[in-house]
């Protein structure tokens, strides 16, 4: 029989950074200075650091050399010039407007494309588009498939959009209330699932009948396609490349947080095939950001883009990126712990429903849960639950999202499969010791993305909370 060999990282480590591993006394004292929230930690009392795949990656060498090599001219820098010739070659798109990271582009076609009592239909919301999307006076509507929803679902393609949904959305509200579909590629809260070819084509077919623009939010497009080469027959014999070009050539004008898939700390930007759309958000970059020749990022910075977004298609790469993930997932599926099925592209998702049954989700069992996994190894993953769904904008209550989650993040071309090891028997001791965890309460909430900077403090386990200040002892 044939022996398969075992695959590795397509390139090698040529520069290190030093790890920190603190005392169980000194994350107690941490993650209680931190309000239990793990965006208030310091990095340097982080161990392996899973808070997020943004900004994290590790840059290659080439990268490295085209930020000595910056045009830092405040207009027309030659770095802005590569930039923008990458995304047409790559990802198609006429008209480029760099934006310092992905929610000032999605400021600028929020304010550009929505007018107050519009409908922004989506495949999921995302923290940063929908509250640009409401703060512009649209609503947003989640028209993704159902499977989405559940967390043991196997379905591929949980990315996918309901088109009878959708169509239901746009005969009752009227095309002309629906301003553009907001489409990602993966789908970050679902647990970073893809859309397939089929279903975008579709949806492309149904947007053209009503005249409907598409809105890409490729952050992870590169990811998605994989998925699409993998599981879709059609595109077993395509390279990503080829694939990410067709996804963008079925849409008209994209938001990049160029911070994920294109492999650069910061960075982003707003890419659209119709010249007014461009006129209007070229003036507007100005306003908001800077000169449309650099939308608050420096030219070293566009010029590593410009790099990162070739190697990001690079099948080799993204072969080791999601396998790396899947890694992990598979790690944890053995185990038995609850993740979401299947494993997403850019991180391994916690079901802390399941994994917290006891806490009820106004007493934030995924927050808990990685403020447990913290203390437990000194990993810092992130909330993906009630916390950052936030409020409904009318009534004021909390939103309760079918899924709560713990994303662990895998940073791009960062950590060694050792890491992943050690993460999974952190998790996999916290599981052991689920049921002497308990909830948390709210002790401060900013009025904008409150999973950033919100505050908490522990409720023991047992311990029922009656409002948001006392508490009171149930059995
Ligand atoms: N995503 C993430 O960790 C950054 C912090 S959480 C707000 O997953 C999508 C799909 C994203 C995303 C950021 C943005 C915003 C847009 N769409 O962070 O502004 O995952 O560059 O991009 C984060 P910026």
């Amino acid at each position: 029989m044939k022996r398969k060999r075992a695959w590795a990282e397509p390139y090698k480590i040529k520069m290190i950074e030093h790890l920190h591993m603190t005392t169980p006394e000194e994350r107690r004292r941490f993650i209680e200075e931190a309000g239990y929230n793990t965006f208030l930690l310091r990095s340097k009392d982080v161990y392996i650091d899973l808070l997020t795949d943004s900004g994290t990656s590790a840059m290659s060498d080439r990268q490295w050399a085209q930020i000595m090599l910056g045009d830092e001219a405040y207009a027309g820098s030659k770095d802005f010039l590569d930039m923008e010739a990458a995304v047409r070659e790559y990802y198609g798109y006429q008209y480029v407007v760099p934006t310092h990271q992905g929610r000032a582009a999605e400021h600028l076609i929020s304010k550009i494309m929505i007018k107050p009592g519009d409908f922004v239909p989506g495949n999921m919301y995302f923290t940063t588009t929908r509250l640009h999307q409401e703060l512009a006076g649209g609503t947003f509507v989640d028209v993704i498939v159902d499977e989405a929803h559940d967390p043991e679902s196997d379905f591929t393609f949980k990315g996918n959009i309901n088109l009878q949904k959708l169509e239901e959305l746009i005969i009752d509200k009227g095309p002309e209330k629906i301003p553009y579909v907001s489409m990602a590629t993966t789908v970050n809260m679902a647990g970073g699932q893809p859309i397939s070819m089929s279903n975008l084509r579709a949806l492309r077919m149904l947007t053209s009948k009503y005249n409907i623009p598409i809105v890409h939010d490729m952050t992870r497009v590169a990811e998605n396609a994989y998925m699409i080469q993998q599981y879709e027959e059609d595109y077993r014999h395509k390279t990503v490349a080829e694939i990410v070009r067709e996804i963008c050539d079925l849409t008209d004008m994209a938001t990049m947080s160029a911070k994920k898939d294109a492999l650069v700390n910061i960075g982003g930007f707003l890419a659209v095939n119709d010249y007014e759309v461009f006129e209007e958000a070229r003036s507007l970059v100005v306003v908001y950001e800077g000169l449309h020749t650099y939308g608050g990022m420096a030219g070293r910075d566009m010029g590593a883009l410009a790099v990162g977004i070739r190697e990001s298609v690079s099948d080799e790469h993204i072969k080791a990126r999601v396998g790396q993930v899947q890694y992990l997932g598979n790690k944890l599926l053995e185990a038995g712990i609850p993740i979401v099925h299947p494993i997403g592209t850019h991180g391994v998702f916690l079901n802390a429903k399941q994994f917290l049954p006891h806490i009820p989700q106004d007493q934030f069992p995924a927050q808990s849960l990685a403020a447990e996994l913290y203390l437990d190894s000194g990993v810092r993953a992130m909330e993906r639950g009630i916390v950052s769904a936030g409020r409904n904008k009318k009534t004021g209550e909390h939103n309760y999202p079918k899924l709560e989650l713990v994303r662990l993040t895998i940073p791009r071309r960062v950590y060694t499969q050792s890491h992943m090891d050690v993460v999974a028997d952190s998790v996999e001791a916290v599981y052991d010791k689920r049921e002497n965890i308990g909830g948390l309460k709210m002790v401060f909430e900013p009025k904008y993305l409150r999973f950033f900077q919100a505050r908490f403090e522990p409720v023991p386990v047992g311990w029922e909370l009656v409002g948001n200040e006392e508490l009171s002892y149930s059995k």
